[in-house]
């Protein structure tokens, strides 16, 4: 080997070295990505772990409580969270961060609600709504076998939001009882059934979701929201939930050091109200797997994600 092409060996090398200790390579252990009870949560883990598979990282995905999920992110068995609401998780997320362990990898650009909601059918049967206060007139209507001459209310399994609801029920004195759904499949089913004979139905339900197009419904107008007014937070209970939420992400605060590349990447992704709806769709109303729509959303959505890269 001549002189010149030795140096121009070396100095290719060191280059390489260079550009090795500049950015450190992500680690090829599996980013741990939970899945939970609800779709576009399940749908977007899928879509967030082939954007890191694109850039050649391993992800692998456990079922995980909606509630306890912080802590397992704060001690790292779980890598990332990337579906944080406001109303039912803020709680929990917030004594993780208070613990430490957690990094808040801000928001995305989808506000959220989440409520007691009802078909756009229902508003017929019940005039005065969308006011609380109309619907407890109404009560009767939503009668069901096993509620006792009580309005039923139909609420998400319990580890979306405990006791909230039966705490409003009682604060507001409401003649209501309410049910947890042991699904989000129970309550499209619900509304589906209900629909079909024209019966009265309120469920809990929430934006961004597939039923923010389609013949639509509405949130139930409750008391406005106040930070702390909800028991669970020392207030009075007479309130409904944030009417704009925030929609966060978060990760173990080891992803910057051991997967540096997707954690930049994580922290550039922010989905819209219209592109998280959309992953429920295809789900809940098209009747794809989790997996196949978050291929087909990451295969017509390239120019969304590419950008994020
Ligand atoms: C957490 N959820 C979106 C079901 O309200």
């Amino acid at each position: 080997m001549n002189f010149l092409k030795k140096l121009a060996t070396a100095a290719a090398v060191s280059s390489l070295v260079l550009g090795a200790s500049i950015v450190q390579a992500d680690s090829k252990e599996p980013i741990i990505i939970p899945t939970h009870n609800w779709t576009s949560q399940i749908t977007m883990a899928y879509v967030i772990g082939g954007i890191f598979e694109s850039i050649g990282d391993n992800v692998s995905y456990v079922p995980a409580d909606s509630q306890a999920v912080y802590e397992s992110v704060r001690n790292g068995d779980i890598t990332i969270a990337n579906e944080i609401w406001q109303s039912t998780f803020g709680k929990s997320f917030n004594n993780a961060l208070d613990a430490g362990g957690i990094i808040d990898v801000g928001n995305h650009a989808a506000v959220t609600k989440e409520e007691w909601w009802y078909p756009a059918y229902v508003g017929k049967l019940c005039p005065g709504l969308p006011s609380w206060k109309a619907l407890n007139d109404c009560s009767a209507l939503f009668a069901t076998a096993g509620s006792g001459g009580k309005g039923r209310y139909l609420d998400g399994p319990m580890d979306w939001h405990g006791q909230e609801t039966l705490d409003r029920i009682k604060a507001l004195n409401m003649n209501f009882t309410a049910k947890f759904a042991g699904s989000s499949g129970a309550i499209w089913a619900e509304l589906a059934s209900a629909k079909k004979d024209n019966r009265a139905v309120v469920v809990f339900n929430w934006s961004p979701n597939f039923t923010d197009a389609g013949t639509g419904g509405s949130f139930v107008e409750f008391p406005p929201y106040t930070e702390g007014c909800k028991i669970a937070d020392g207030g009075d209970g007479k309130c409904g939930s944030p009417p704009a939420g925030w929609l966060k992400k978060a990760a173990y605060y080891q992803m910057p050091k051991k997967w540096p590349t997707a954690y930049k990447i994580f922290n550039n992704i922010s989905f819209t109200k219209g592109q998280i709806g959309n992953m429920a769709a295809l789900v809940d109303v098209d009747g794809l797997s989790h997996q196949e729509a978050a291929k087909k959303w990451l295969a017509d959505n390239e120019a969304v994600w590419k950008r994020w890269l």
